[in-house]
């Protein structure tokens, strides 16, 4: 329910709490509606505190009782928590509260998901099960028993007793209570088994519901490999008995990275070749990774209050991001980086919702789960490494988890761990902390008397709250080419500190051609005047992996801006440019098939603004549709090889060699289906062994629009499977034509397996509307209507998941006077329902402007 005034939190009111925790014990009675939770916590007052208020967090409990040392108090209970008098030494804080785990829709807490317990406390879910002080800074080793009839019942930690219908756990690591966990079920164990490098045995398991085992091999290989690449690459080692995953069919995000008991969303963790697709199986190794890395970075070492949220998410996603690259392709994991970055959080940065990295104030936490603290949040962290060099960062690191192991930390002490190792001041840097938006970067060139010069000025338009901006610390990664594409320097690393900087190369016999930003060295917009001949010129020969294909990028681009501004025909440039490369049987089928990509229709609309257009959602359509015509007739003759050498020997496996031949497979089946009308994709999906093949045939039809029959059975094949049900709606939205997109994602939503209240399902309907552009942005507002009418349907049942999804009106200000004015008409809708989520009205105002 919304606060009467939402209050905003700041970063700098941030103050210790006045208690420190010794123990927490806490008891656990199941029951569907009416669970009982005891608390018996040992405090004693934090000699680092100057306030001394006992507030202790607490919604939706129905307190029973409470007792200090022993006696019987009466607190002063609000609908945020409690305060009571306490002893000014140590003492003893016992509590008895209700709560109704099957009435938790919110999926924040202790709720149930298919008969089965499970929590969410991250970010502060703590306060939904017991009173507590539910922040990161108070930390605490936890022992939970828990009665409950189920056979499976789990907690943090160690197993410390068991008998029938209790289980007792006990973790010695002082942990935030944001990191605990309770899951108790009729649950199947995935078992596995680790030794860590000083030879301490491991137990994993990966507990799913009955008729999931089959889909749990490849989540405990991902398991083993991750805690293998933590000790061989970071040093650091698993440090409990066991190490428990459980799938939830519920769950309003990934993965969470509870202490000894992740919890995934079972889209995160459960596949099988014949129901997960490559992209899948990638997305799941690398999120096992993540929660795997988070025990050291984000459990070991917490943050102090959640601005510091990036201090565990930027850095593990940096390190997941790592993991990636060593088992796949580095250069191919860059570049879907980089694409991601520019898709998700590009338009963050851009917009209404922009925020620092570290933002500064918020009124819900969870909105700030972003792409900016997550993905951007890595990006400096890379940009840190590249600055300071790979030993100097592995040193850094040493020191981070021998100064800081057991403390709740903020970014200070992070960046203080770099300055002690290499003895550089890096107050500037700390910037790309605290300033929002994303620098453009622009490139002159000079070539004078054997000198070459290149001049970069760096400039951040103003974010809300940030209208000045300061210069940050970029490093440019710049090799030059040759007349005959030789690299005449190699790649370095250009500092970039000022608002304007100029560089100067001697000894060059010729001008070069420049190759900047490569390896995508810093999240920022390179805007460079060259010409398309140098672009080809840089495809055809540049030697960074990341930039060859960002010059194929760029000549995409630049062709699909002038279908759209000049009514111009598909560029011979880009088209020949991309022909010599699909030719390279030398370059990773990956790669091609990544060459083969175009700018999404929404980075295309955020070009055109950039540029001082209204991005025409169909035209931009349209050009796309053109183009992808073009490119079909002009790699024609090649089809017939590239389909060839995407046939894959020997059973599936969704390795980054066969997950390659298999992309380049379907971008080549994609424009196949351009010329054949969809005969060759009906085949494919006939003969299809795998998901990632039928999947990739079934989207060709429907594209075509065809595929009728297929549709229907793939239905009957798969719709006993949730998360194979999940594509099958999501599907149909994404390949609508954008005239049929609203219809389509209204009828799916009357569709009997529409269960809404699952957010995988949710987002499989609603979700893909808001990123099918064309279909989303119908001149009718349709789209938005339909969005809106979901998000107020949906938001007194689950706010995080309504408040994420708002973000699809994010970008509403770059579109014509017509369609503004129906996205404002249909957030104001959202922004005045009576009882609007604190989530959602901080999301809806923020996006207003308001
Ligand atoms: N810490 C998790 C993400 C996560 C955050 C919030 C959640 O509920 C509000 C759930 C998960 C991670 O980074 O994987
Ligand atoms: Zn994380």
């Amino acid at each position: 329910m919304r606060d009467a005034a939402p209050t905003t939190i700041y970063l700098k009111d941030y103050t210790p709490f006045g208690y420190l925790v010794n123990s927490v014990h806490l008891t656990f009675d199941l029951a569907d509606h009416a669970t009982r939770v005891t608390s018996r916590i040992a405090f004693r007052p934090n000699p680092d505190a100057t306030e001394r208020t006992f507030f202790l967090h607490g919604e939706d409990l129905a307190l029973i009782s409470a007792s200090i040392n022993g006696a019987e108090v009466t607190p002063d209970v609000t609908d945020k928590g409690l305060t009571v008098d306490v002893p000014d030494e140590p003492f003893i804080w016992e509590a008895e509260v209700e709560i109704d785990p099957g009435n938790n829709t919110a999926l924040e807490g202790l709720y149930m998901s298919n008969g089965m317990y499970c929590t969410q406390c991250e970010a502060e879910g703590f306060r939904k099960i017991t009173y507590y002080p539910d922040r990161p800074d108070v930390m605490s080793t936890f022992t939970v028993r828990i009665n409950g009839d189920l056979p499976v019942l789990l907690s943090n930690g160690n197993p410390s007793g068991k008998g029938e219908g209790w289980a007792e756990w006990t973790d010695p690591w002082p942990k935030p209570a944001y990191l605990f966990a309770l899951v108790a079920g009729d649950l199947i164990a995935h078992p596995g088994q680790f030794t860590t490098k000083s030879g301490r045995d491991v137990e994993l398991n990966l507990w799913v519901r009955p008729g999931d085992e089959g889909k749990c091999a490849f989540g405990m290989e991902a398991l083993k490999k991750s805690m293998k690449w933590d000790e061989d690459v970071y040093g650091r080692e698993y440090d409990l008995d066991v190490f428990n995953i459980v799938a939830v069919d519920d769950f309003n995000m990934g993965a969470m990275e509870n202490k000894g008991l992740n919890i995934f969303n079972s889209s995160a963790v459960l596949a099988s070749p014949e129901t997960s697709t490559d992209a899948n199986f990638e997305r799941i190794e690398a999120i096992i990774a993540h929660e795997y890395f988070h025990n050291w970075t984000g459990n070991r070492i917490t943050c102090r209050d959640w601005f510091q949220l990036c201090l565990k998410e930027g850095l593990t996603v940096f390190r997941d991001a790592q993991f990636t690259s060593d088992m796949r392709s580095a250069p191919v994991k860059r570049i879907h980086d980089a694409i991601d970055l520019r898709a998700r959080q590009f338009p963050e940065d851009n917009g209404p919702l922009s925020h620092p990295v570290r933002p500064e104030s918020f009124q819900e936490i969870n909105n700030f789960y972003t792409a900016t603290v997550y993905e951007k949040g890595a990006e400096v962290i890379g940009m840190l490494k590249r600055l300071v060099g790979d030993d100097a960062y592995a040193k850094a690191l040493d020191l981070y988890f021998e100064r800081h192991d057991g403390q709740a930390c903020t970014i200070e002490d992070w960046i203080k761990v770099f300055e002690d190792t290499t003895g550089r001041d890096l107050t500037q840097f700390q910037r790309w902390y605290s300033q929002s938006g994303t620098p453009r970067v622009t490139v002159s060139e000079n070539w004078a008397d054997g000198i070459y010069t290149l001049t970069l000025n760096q400039r951040t338009e103003p974010t809300p709250g940030q209208n000045e901006k300061q210069p940050q610390v970029i490093p440019v990664a710049v090799g030059l080419l040759g007349a005959n594409g030789d690299e005449v320097r190699q790649t370095e690393v250009l500092e970039l500190t000022e608002a304007e900087q100029s560089f100067q190369f001697t000894g060059l016999a010729a001008k070069p051609t420049p190759s900047i930003l490569r390896d995508f060295s810093a999240p920022v917009i390179l805007e460079h005047d060259v010409s398309n001949a140098e672009r080809a010129f840089l495809l055809a020969h540049d030697t960074d992996p990341f930039n060859r294909w960002q010059a194929g990028r760029s000549l995409a681009q630049d062709t699909l801006l002038r279908m759209i501004l000049d009514d111009a025909a598909p560029d011979a440039d880009y088209l020949d440019g991309l022909l010599a490369v699909l030719r390279d049987v030398d370059l990773d089928p990956a790669y091609r098939a990544l060459m083969l990509g175009l700018p999404t229709q929404s980075e295309l609309a955020a070009s055109l603004f950039e540029r001082g257009h209204t991005p025409d959602p169909m035209m931009i359509w349209t050009a796309i549709e053109t183009l992808r015509q073009a490119t079909a007739q002009h790699v024609q003759d090649l089809l017939p090889r590239l389909h060839s050498e995407a046939l894959v020997d020997g059973p599936y496996a969704p390795d980054a060699a066969q997950s390659g031949k298999r992309a380049l497979g379907s971008a080549a089946l994609a424009l196949t289906t351009r010329l054949d009308g969809g005969a060759m994709a009906a085949e494919a999906y006939g003969n299809a062994d795998n998901m990632t093949l039928q999947l990739t045939a079934l989207s060709c039809l429907l594209r075509a629009r065809k595929g009728e029959a297929e549709l229907a059975a793939f239905y009957r094949q798969w719709q006993h499977d949730r998360l194979v049900m999940d594509k099958w709606f999501g599907l149909q939205v994404a390949m609508a034509g954008p005239e049929a997109t609203p219809g389509v994602a209204q009828s799916l939503t009357q569709h009997a397996d529409f269960n809404w209240k699952n957010p995988n399902r949710f987002r499989a309907v609603v979700g893909a509307l808001a990123m099918n552009h064309a279909g989303f942005h119908q001149p009718d507002g349709a789209g938005y209507a339909l969005l809106a009418d979901w998000l107020i349907r949906l938001d007194p049942v689950n706010p995080q998941t309504t408040a994420r999804m708002c973000s699809a009106f994010q970008t509403w200000k770059r579109y014509d006077a017509d369609r503004q004015e129906l996205m404002r008409a249909q957030l104001s809708r959202v922004a005045e329902t009576p009882n609007l989520s604190r989530d959602t009205s901080e999301m809806v105002s923020r996006i207003l402007g308001a």
